[in-house]
């Protein structure tokens, strides 16, 4: 649907600085929607404004850390401030430390639990107020990792396990209120395992990532979804690479 018989959403999206954030961010820009982007490097999100100039919508950029609610409130008082209202949130924030059981960093499992659940669940929690005044979109970002168990990577499949549960709760709770998606893509070519500590593990996986899909193709579907608003809703949508040659 072009953004002449489309109205222009609000839109914030948590971990915008790289990867999958960033592509939707400047996808959904393009498309004419306005966005708030959120990191916590403040670099990376001057380099997106920079990219984001002369888009049909636009960008702006504010830090934010989603594991603290002072820094999740702030985003939140900076859209009551400037918007009309907040149309999607897009809590895609999220990290993964590739390893074995027997490996386990107590840290790392706590660190992609707070990121991955605690701040999905802080960013909703200070936007459902909003979201429902609007009967807004929420578009999870889970992972083919909500609907399998892989080995090296369990505690990251239970924080996507948990992601997709926090999605249908909210769409069963607030059926006729809110659309609720959760988009669940496999492989994608961002900087997301390299934060994997394990150097061997890292160095056999980073080849699958590099032949995934590219983050703007998840982007595209994150702009099919939110703009399907009164055609239908977009509950859950798996996509996965393209291996065939
Ligand atoms: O990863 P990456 P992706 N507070 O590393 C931010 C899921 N996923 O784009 O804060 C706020 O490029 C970080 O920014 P910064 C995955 O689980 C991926 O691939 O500046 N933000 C950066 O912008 C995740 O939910 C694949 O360091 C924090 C962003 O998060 C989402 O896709 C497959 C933060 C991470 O960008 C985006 O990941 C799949 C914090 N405390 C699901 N900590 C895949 N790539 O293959 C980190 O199924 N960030």
């Amino acid at each position: 649907m072009g953004i002449e018989s489309m109205k222009q959403l609000n839109i914030w999206i948590t971990g915008a600085s790289s990867g999958i954030g960033k592509a939707c961010a400047l996808t959904l820009a393009g498309a004419g929607h306005h966005v708030l982007a959120s990191a916590r490097s403040q670099d990376a999100l001057a380099e997106l404004a920079e990219e984001a100039q002369g888009l049909n919508g636009s960008v702006s950029t504010l830090p934010c850390d989603v594991t603290d609610v002072a820094s999740i409130t702030r985003c939140v008082e900076w859209i009551s401030d400037r918007w009309t209202g907040l149309d999607v949130v897009i809590p895609n924030a999220g990290i993964g430390y590739f390893d074995p059981l027997e490996n386990a960093k107590i840290e790392e499992w706590h660190a992609m639990v707070d990121v991955n659940v605690t701040g999905v669940l802080n960013t909703l929690h200070a936007t459902l107020p909003l979201l429902l005044a609007s009967k807004g979109h929420v578009v999870n970002i889970g992972s083919l990792a909500a609907r399998q168990v892989f080995p090296n990577s369990g505690i990251y499949c239970a924080t996507k396990h948990a992601v997709l549960a926090i999605s249908e709760s909210l769409r069963t709770e607030f059926k006729g209120q809110l659309a609720v998606t959760t988009l669940n893509p496999g492989a994608v070519n961002t900087p997301f395992i390299d934060r994997t500590t394990n150097d061997e593990l890292r160095a056999n996986y980073r080849p699958q990532f590099d032949v995934g899909m590219t983050p703007e193709y998840v982007a595209e579907a994150a702009l099919f979804a939110v703009e399907s608003r009164g055609r239908g809703i977009v509950s859950e949508l798996t996509i996965r690479p393209d291996t065939r040659d």
